[in-house]
């Protein structure tokens, strides 16, 4: 039988012809993503509808801008931290997951949670009025200036604008956030051609999900060109971390585990 039946218009190569995926895997691939982010995306788009509006007082902003720098970075770390918990939930509940070594689990994780995060916050925030949810309300880019990482939140923020404006449905988040999770391309992997395998099947799901849903033809090729740009918000991270490290190790050394762990 054809392993590849029906519209898939991408020309596969040898290797993903010898996947042999039927329509009824890729199905059961989608259904087990989709779950998986519903499960683990920490916000309803119900609640997230109710919630919009409800925007931080100049008070607030005022009084999170008269935040220290060093109480501003903790805050956000055990936010980062938090929302990081949730995407090590959704990893363990892909298929094969588990399945890979300790060390390549680790390695993914590492490499793509901010990534993941960058692209659940889409879900977060609010075009209209350039605001994401923080501290329990909607605000701007003002309420992190204490960090004095302008260049940093000024980036993320843009990424914002411009993933919102692809006007994504939970169904393709969740496929695209399993795609850049399970990247064959990370430094140390061992296995990295199973990792592979995997995300060719879910490029598979991600790609019939738009053909069925969405119009928009050349949506896969959209979403894939921001990915140099999450990339780079991910160094830029990195590098103000380690600035800040440098100026303030003893609190640094406050942050939650799992931030310390993640990026160090
Ligand atoms: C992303 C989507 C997650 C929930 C979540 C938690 C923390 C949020 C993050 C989202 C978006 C980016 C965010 C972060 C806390 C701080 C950070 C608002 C909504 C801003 C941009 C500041 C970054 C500062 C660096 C110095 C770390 O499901």
């Amino acid at each position: 039988t054809d392993p590849l039946p029906g519209n898939c218009p991408h020309e596969l190569g040898e290797d993903q012809r010898l996947l042999d995926i039927s329509p009824a895997d890729i199905e059961h691939v989608s259904q087990n993503i989709i779950r998986s982010h519903l499960d683990t995306c920490q916000f309803t788009s119900d609640e997230l509808s109710r919630m919009t509006w409800n925007i931080h007082s100049q008070e607030d902003v005022r009084s999170l801008q008269n935040k220290t720098c060093e109480t501003m970075w903790q805050l956000c770390a055990i936010h980062i931290s938090n929302a990081i918990q949730y995407v090590v939930e959704f990893a363990k509940r892909l298929d094969g997951f588990m399945e890979l070594c300790q060390n390549d689990q680790i390695v993914l994780l590492k490499a793509g949670c901010l990534e993941v995060l960058l692209i659940r916050m889409t879900r977060i925030f609010n075009p209209l009025n350039n605001t994401v949810f923080f501290e329990g309300k909607f605000g701007g880019i003002q309420m992190f200036r204490s960090l004095g990482c302008d260049d940093l939140v000024a980036a993320i923020f843009d990424l914002g604008r411009t993933l919102c404006r692809l006007d994504l449905s939970d169904e393709v988040i969740a496929l695209f956030s399993a795609a850049v999770l399970m990247s064959p391309d990370r430094r140390w992997l061992t296995e990295s051609s199973k990792v592979q395998k995997l995300q060719d099947r879910i490029f598979l799901a991600l790609q019939k999900e738009i053909q069925k849903r969405h119009c928009n033809e050349d949506l896969l090729s959209k979403m894939v060109s921001k990915l140099p740009q999450m990339k780079t918000i991910c160094n830029l991270h990195l590098d103000k971390l380690e600035f800040f490290r440098l100026l303030h190790p003893h609190i640094v050394d406050t942050f939650p585990p799992l931030y310390k762990e993640v990026f160090s």
